[in-house]
């Protein structure tokens, strides 16, 4: 299937047009398109080229807002079809984006991806404190914690985490992964994360792989 297919909404997402994201989105699920051929060919890329476009100079940060809006409405339409995915039922896993943060489409399609991989997700949003995260691990019974990170200036938060945690005493009761565009799988090493995926769905078979 060819991405020119999901053009009409690759370029709705650049122009913010989220009523054309949404009517194009429903016309490709109607038409059959796999709903992960849907978001990695039409509305991941024009993410992508949002940022592109901000790094050149074009667009500013309400650009940016506008066109990740578009985008959500998009990811509404698909997120049912993404997570009723076949896949054995597995662990809880407590996600967030870390405390300073407030970048939450990544978070939220790698919260969608592991819902389709059948674990049980509490989602404690965005801009989450390291006492939060410790809290709901305590509250709830976690197999994973997973933290996202957009901004290298935040990605420390990932380390603060993993220190309270230990602080806690609950380290060696959960598992730790991380991801977000900036985050790397040495940085993972580096703060003692137990595992990095660079994406949504490698995200869910780390998930996966690391409860094995
Ligand atoms: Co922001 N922003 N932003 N932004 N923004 C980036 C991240 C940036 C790279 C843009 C740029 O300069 N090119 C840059 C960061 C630079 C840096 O630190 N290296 C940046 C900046 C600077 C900022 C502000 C500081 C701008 C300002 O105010 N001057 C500000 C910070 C606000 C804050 O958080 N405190 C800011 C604000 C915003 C908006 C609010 C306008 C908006 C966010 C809206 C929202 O999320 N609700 C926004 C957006 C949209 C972006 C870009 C354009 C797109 C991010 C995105 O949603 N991508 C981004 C540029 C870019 O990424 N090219 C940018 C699509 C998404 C699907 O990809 O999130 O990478 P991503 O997630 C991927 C993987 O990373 C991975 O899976 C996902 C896909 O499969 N993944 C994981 C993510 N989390 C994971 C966790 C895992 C595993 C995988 O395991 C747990």
């Amino acid at each position: 299937m060819s991405s020119d297919s999901f053009k009409p909404i690759y370029q709705g997402i650049i122009d913010g047009d989220a009523a054309t994201v949404k009517e194009e989105v429903q016309a490709a699920v109607d038409a059959n398109y796999p709903a992960e051929d849907i978001l990695k060919k039409g509305l991941v890329p024009a993410m992508k080229e949002v940022g592109d476009l901000f790094e050149k100079g074009e667009y500013y940060v309400p650009e940016m807002l506008i066109s990740a809006r578009a985008m959500q409405g998009g990811l509404q339409i698909l997120k049912p079809l993404l997570a009723s995915a076949e896949v054995e039922p597995a662990g809880t896993v407590v996600l967030g984006t870390v405390q300073g943060d407030l970048h939450d489409i990544g978070k939220n399609l790698v919260g969608m991806m592991l819902e389709g991989a059948g674990f049980s997700l509490i989602d404690l949003g965005t801009d989450v404190s390291p006492d939060k995260f410790v809290e709901a691990v305590r509250d709830n019974k976690t197999d994973i914690i997973a933290m996202s990170a957009l901004l290298t200036t935040t990605m420390p938060a990932m380390k603060t985490t993993i220190d309270a945690l230990t602080e806690a005493g609950l380290r060696s009761k959960v598992l730790v992964m991380i991801g977000g565009a900036p985050v790397t799988a040495e940085y993972a090493d580096n703060i003692g994360a137990d595992g990095f995926a660079e994406d949504a769905s490698r995200a869910a078979s780390l998930a996966q792989t690391l409860l094995v």
